[in-house]
């Protein structure tokens, strides 16, 4: 595209990105939880804006929202691309929203520039993904993906004890999706009519930056397990109770927490692993913990080596618990696995990239991904592009408007060469 042309796109995508970052509860950065008021208010405002592109507007059951764009070939499978709308507590504006918007940007343009696509493309607001509300994530493309069937979403409650079917039934969705043979997709919003997923994101680590690099084209996406672990004690006077007659709950988490960090360390790169949620109970400066829940989230590109890890840091819990007195409950939250991308998409990105005379280099995911719940379902691909400092879910998260500029050139070639 020529440079006026490139400008205008990225001016969309910048406007469009702070529109976005309006919807959020108060405080620093973004905080956009799925099922809260700002999350629908972004749903409902990405609906009208794409409407307002000349895109075909649906939702789901579980409040995905999807932009298509008509192929000449109405028979053929869709070319889906897009990201989440929810974000973490004090997130950044860039998170999900801006594979969101640069889809759009990008359906928009390619309508204008090259008329109607033979294949048809959408563009997807996913409902969810991170898992900050709810001990569970990927809502959205798990129901895509027919990773849940909605039967989950029962006994699923949030810190406020409120279950995810409450939460989902305070808004209505239509379940007007319907597949390339006209018939309305299972209730569960399980799509069987994509034959390619394209996911555009900012990389949300520090090597593009490090490396001076414009673009990421990601071979894979590492596997993620979840756990809530709790400890159970007894709360008791922190004044009268000697030190060899407690069985404090705090103290055994802290104890596990340190193995925890130490055996990531011990292990290596890829491997990850953090707590980054701890809830104390009663949580009374006076009173010996009784009780403690905190989570776990680790990570690694080979199935094996986490399986191996997380069954070795689990059973030295339970020896310290055993040591200390107290019980031990842990609740497996999410497991997804390791996602290789699509090699053959990989290589047309590359060629993009050195068409556009773009640096790139190809590289491993940390983070989890929409994407990878499409990996083994359709030919699937992950652009990135850099991380200021490689900050992510913060309010410091920033990518700079000439980085997500070449992002969005990348994804709109990419599905230059899919859809047309
Ligand atoms: O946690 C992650 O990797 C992603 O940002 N949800
Ligand atoms: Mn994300
Ligand atoms: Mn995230």
């Amino acid at each position: 595209m020529n440079d006026s042309r490139v400008q205008a796109s990225t001016q969309k995508l910048l406007e469009l990105l702070e529109e976005l970052a309006a919807f959020t509860a108060p405080g620093l950065g973004v905080t956009r939880l799925l099922y809260t008021e700002e999350w629908g208010r972004a749903q409902t405002f990405l609906q009208g804006k794409m409407a307002g592109f000349g895109l075909k507007v649906t939702t789901d059951k579980v409040g995905n929202v999807f932009g298509r764009l008509m192929g000449r070939s109405p028979e053929q499978k869709v070319i889906l691309t897009g990201s989440h709308i929810d974000t973490v507590v004090n997130g950044g504006k860039y998170d999900g929203a801006y594979g969101i918007a640069a889809a759009m940007i990008a359906l928009q343009d390619l309508q204008k520039n090259f008329g109607q696509p033979q294949r048809t493309l959408e563009v997807v607001s996913f409902c969810e993904e991170e898992g900050s509300r709810f001990p569970l994530a990927y809502w959205g493309s798990g129901h895509v993906t027919e990773r849940y069937d909605g039967s989950e979403a029962e006994n699923c409650m949030d810190a406020d004890r409120i279950s995810l079917q409450a939460a989902m039934a305070a808004f209505s969705f239509s379940q007007s999706v319907t597949d390339t043979d006209g018939n309305i997709s299972k209730s569960t919003g399980a799509r069987n009519d994509i034959d390619a997923f394209v996911e555009l994101h900012i990389e949300q680590g520090i090597i593009l930056e490090t490396t001076d690099t414009q673009i990421g084209v990601v071979q894979g996406i590492v596997g993620q397990r979840r756990y809530m672990v709790k400890v159970s004690g007894v709360a008791n006077h922190a004044g009268t109770t000697p030190m060899l007659m407690r069985q404090d709950a705090l103290a055994s988490a802290v104890e596990m927490l340190y193995v925890l960090e130490g055996a990531a360390k011990a292990a290596g790169a890829p491997l990850v692993a953090t707590s980054g949620k701890l809830e104390v109970y009663p949580n009374t400066p006076n009173v010996i913990p009784g009780e403690v829940l905190f989570a776990l989230d680790i990570r690694h590109s080979e199935e094996e080596e986490l399986e191996c890890f997380c069954a070795k840091i689990l059973s030295l819990y339970h020896e310290i618990a055993a040591e200390r007195g107290v019980t031990l409950e842990v609740i497996p939250v999410l497991h997804t696995l390791p996602a290789p991308m699509d090699t053959k998409l990989s290589t047309a990105l590359e060629e993009i990239c050195l068409e556009q005379g773009k640096t790139y280099r190809m590289m491993v995911s940390g983070a989890g991904h929409d994407a990878q719940l499409f990996a083994p379902r359709c030919p699937t691909a992950m652009i990135f592009v850099p991380s200021r400092a490689g900050i992510s879910h913060s309010p410091e998260e920033y990518s700079s408007p000439e980085q997500l500029a070449a992002g969005l050139e990348v994804l709109t070639a990419m599905l230059y060469e899919l859809a047309y």
